[in-house]
């Protein structure tokens, strides 16, 4: 079974809970704090691996959780880091937010994706033990990892494309370039699912061609196999079409023809468009050579559409060189392949960031809690090891009018503020 879009569940670790403690020293009377730092949780990766070509692997597997920091301790002992998750994916796996759709990355080059950052280990109360005041005293709890759907969906990287009927050859075709070693055989739908070959030019020249199941008639509507497969060349830089000029299954080559484009153009405007190369396959059948009518039909469409087209026969082996060299000169004037770039993120939720939604409210025990996107965006930024950083903490709260509305709200001197998880003394 082929599996090339799967939804799935990931969640970075939480970081480990700051802690406090004090220190117990003979003869000395009042210890300092003590408190280690929780360590932070683990983060959520993606990385390319090559040996797959399909995401079957999490048809078993759905979910994928880091682990957690651990807790910090006394006598300064710092929690544990929790373990990073790496998930591996076949190149060219698009990864997407489950809800909207929307492209977070591109897993075509060989960097790590990091898609959800662990949660940051709480301080331990060592920290507060600053000689000034300005600096907010942090409270003990790690930050929650995070955590969200995704849908992978993998479209396959490859420079050239074989599209055509169930049949035509292009199985035979790829075999007869590269070194892949498809299934081939007599019957429709031998190929169930993309197979990828390199060609091979010599002197570090080549280009990586796709072989596709078939497609019928419908196939843009889920016909066959084809709808599922034919986004996976949605990225290529050009197509051949494969058309059994044979008739050996009784039908007229143009037919052929004329199908496959219109599927394609029902598919896409993008995968229409492409550049195309006709290859003319089973030649070696043709009793009359290629001076039959049916064959000039093709051949006309062919020219006045401005795709060249070439014969050749996969079995064989004859003239496939030509084809090759037609493909080379192509795509010496083509683009590189597709590479999806991600997706901002839509304006309402920007706007959702913004400030003027935070909201203000009140805990039970009186303390001022401060909520909202921008909230934990910020708290997100800032690195509460460094001086700097919480200096410009300090500063954005101040000037984004927040420090006014918690005053506004009732908060003064000596009120605890909390806001996404840190928590500090309100200094006037
Ligand atoms: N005589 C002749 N037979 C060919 C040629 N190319 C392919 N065939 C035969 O046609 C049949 C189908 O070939 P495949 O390469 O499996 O066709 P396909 O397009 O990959 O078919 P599906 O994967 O089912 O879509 C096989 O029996 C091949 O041996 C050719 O150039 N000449
Ligand atoms: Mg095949």
């Amino acid at each position: 079974m082929f599996i090339d879009t799967v939804q799935i569940h990931v969640k970075a670790g939480d970081g480990g809970n700051g802690c406090v403690s004090f220190r117990r020293e003979k003869y000395v009377a009042r210890g300092g704090p003590d408190g280690g730092d929780g360590g932070n949780g683990g983060s959520i990766l993606f990385r390319v691996e090559e040996e797959t070509n399909t995401l079957l692997a999490f048809r078993y597997r759905r979910k994928f959780i880091a682990e957690n920091g651990g807790d910090g301790a006394g006598a300064k002992f710092h929690g544990k880091n929790g373990a990073d998750v790496v998930i591996p994916v076949p190149r060219g796996t698009l990864i997407r937010d489950a809800q909207s759709g929307r492209i977070l990355h591109d897993m075509s080059d060989d960097g790590d994706f990091l898609l959800c950052r662990g949660g940051r280990g709480g301080w331990g109360n060592k920290h507060f033990a600053t000689p000034t005041r300005q600096i907010p005293r942090f409270a003990k709890a790690g930050l929650a990892g995070e955590e969200r759907d995704v849908l992978l969906e993998l479209k396959m990287i490859a420079d050239v494309g074989l599209v055509g009927l169930p049949s035509a050859g292009k199985s035979s075709l790829l075999a007869a370039v590269s070194a892949a070693r498809p299934k081939i055989a007599e019957y429709h739908f031998t190929t169930l699912e993309p197979n990828l070959g390199v060609v091979s030019l010599g002197e570090g020249q080549g280009f990586v061609m796709a072989d596709i199941p078939g497609l019928i008639d419908g196939a843009a509507e889920g016909a066959g196999l084809g709808h599922d497969f034919l986004r996976h060349i949605e990225r290529c830089r050009l197509i051949v079409q494969v058309v059994d000029v044979s008739s050996s299954e009784g039908r007229a080559p143009l037919d052929d023809f004329l199908t496959i484009s219109s599927e394609l153009e029902k598919f896409s405007r993008t995968l229409a468009e492409k550049p195309r190369i006709v290859a003319a396959n089973k030649a070696d059948l043709l009793p009359d050579g290629t001076d039959a009518e049916p064959i000039r039909a093709l051949e006309a469409e062919a020219a006045a559409r401005g795709y060249p087209l070439v014969f050749l026969s996969a079995a064989t082996g004859e003239n496939t060189k030509a084809l090759l060299t037609e493909i080379q000169h192509a795509l010496a004037a083509l683009p590189p392949v597709l590479t999806y770039e991600a997706e901002p993120e839509p304006i309402t939720e920007a706007e959702d960031a913004d400030v003027s939604s935070v909201r203000i409210r009140r805990d039970d025990d009186g303390a001022f809690v401060c909520e909202g996107k921008w909230v934990d965006a910020l708290v997100r930024q800032v690195n509460f090891d460094e001086r700097e950083s919480l200096m410009f903490f300090e500063r954005v709260l101040q000037k984004s009018g927040l420090i006014d509305r918690l005053r506004e709200a009732g908060c003064g001197e000596g009120n605890t503020v909390r806001m996404n998880g840190i928590e500090f003394d309100f200094v006037d």
